[in-house]
């Protein structure tokens, strides 16, 4: 049988796509309509109102997450996402970022550089490729074709801090390097899950990854099914903390997989904690695991390995204050609702 061409295959991917999605379109449009709610890792207030503006004016989710994460991707204070993100051990700053609407549609990028919005080159991936996931060089590459433009990533203070590391460090990562830093800086990626006002759910991660990482590491925050998944009949999650653990057990995957299995979204996030200090060959006292998850009634919960993981929800106005497990520690008004800073609960 002759090779099929470049065209075959596309024009063929472009067919099985458009078959692929249509189940998803008819339960998207059989859906309720439902209030919007989203939530998002660590005291990302601002990149939750963001994405809540779009909600609010009864805007899709997938838009919703994608506006909300450049709020940190583009911020240089925060130190663990986009322009300002600390660098990997050869002073490099490479960003990890996907995105994932409610009909299994994804689009992904790794260890790309020079980026300033990677959640925006991970939507195109999704929306103009056959594939998932595009990797480094070509990550870039693709990234330039589709018109996004150069940004240098590494701030004057990320790049002062880095050569002070490596004058303090030997070149290895130290395996609790984030733990080091904690509570304070280095967990700041920005995990965010939506589902807006037709009941849509969508998700988005995004991340500088851990701080001097070895050159070319790649963390769960891009990888669908560890930092991010979302099931549009069941439910969304994101994950954050130490990123190998997140691989090694599929964790956003796990937890919307134990929603449709009938647990609460703070149950499952529970139970993943549970699961993930029971068979991770880390020293659980070492890393940390923050997880999110959200249901498509618009359920939320959140649930840590370690003291510290602070998470924020957006609610709209008529909503009573949310019953969390863990403790509320802000509340702040915004257009058409209120996002509560919430300190979730924790295993250790
Ligand atoms: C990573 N999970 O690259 C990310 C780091 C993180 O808050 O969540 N920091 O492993």
């Amino acid at each position: 049988m002759p090779n099929p061409s470049r065209r075959d295959f596309l024009k063929r991917t472009a067919a099985v796509g458009a078959l692929a999605i249509l189940p998803g379109s008819v339960r998207a449009t059989t859906k309720c309509r439902t209030r919007p709610v989203a939530v998002a890792t660590w005291d990302n207030r601002g990149a939750l109102e963001a994405a809540w503006n779009v909600l609010v004016s009864g805007g899709y989710a997938l838009d919703a997450v994608e506006a909300g994460v450049h709020i940190p991707e583009a911020d240089p204070n925060d130190r663990s996402v986009g322009l300002g993100g600390h660098p990997d051990r050869d002073g490099r700053v490479t960003l990890d970022s996907c995105i994932m609407d409610e009909r299994h549609r994804c689009g992904s990028v790794a260890a790309i550089e020079d980026i300033l919005h990677p959640v925006s080159v991970a939507r195109k991936v999704m929306e103009e490729t056959p594939h998932v996931m595009l990797v480094g060089d070509g990550a870039r590459q693709f990234a330039l074709e589709q018109g996004f433009e150069i940004t240098s990533l590494l701030t004057e203070q990320s790049e002062r801090e880095w050569r002070e590391w490596t004058e303090a460090n030997d070149y290895r990562p130290a395996i609790n390097n984030e733990r080091n830093d904690w509570p304070d800086n280095n967990h700041d990626t920005c995990g965010m899950i939506a589902i807006d006002s037709e009941g849509r759910l969508s998700g988005a991660c995004t991340t500088s990854g851990w701080a001097y990482k070895l050159r070319g590491r790649v963390g769960d925050s891009p990888i669908i099914g560890a930092g991010l998944f979302v099931d549009g009949e069941i439910g969304a999650a994101t994950a954050t903390g130490h990123g190998e653990e997140m691989i090694r057990m599929s964790a956003a995957h796990s937890i919307v997989e134990r929603m449709r299995a009938g647990l609460s979204p703070q149950e499952a996030c529970q139970q993943v904690v549970e699961h993930l200090r029971h068979i991770t060959p880390t020293d659980p006292a070492t890393i940390q695991a923050g997880l999110l998850a959200l249901d498509e009634k618009g359920d939320f919960g959140g649930f840590a390995l370690q003291r510290g993981f602070i998470y924020v929800v957006a609610l709209p106005d008529g909503d009573a204050e949310p019953n969390v497990k863990g403790e509320i520690t802000g509340r702040v008004g915004i257009r058409g609702g209120t996002i509560y800073v919430v300190e979730a609960p924790h295993l250790l």
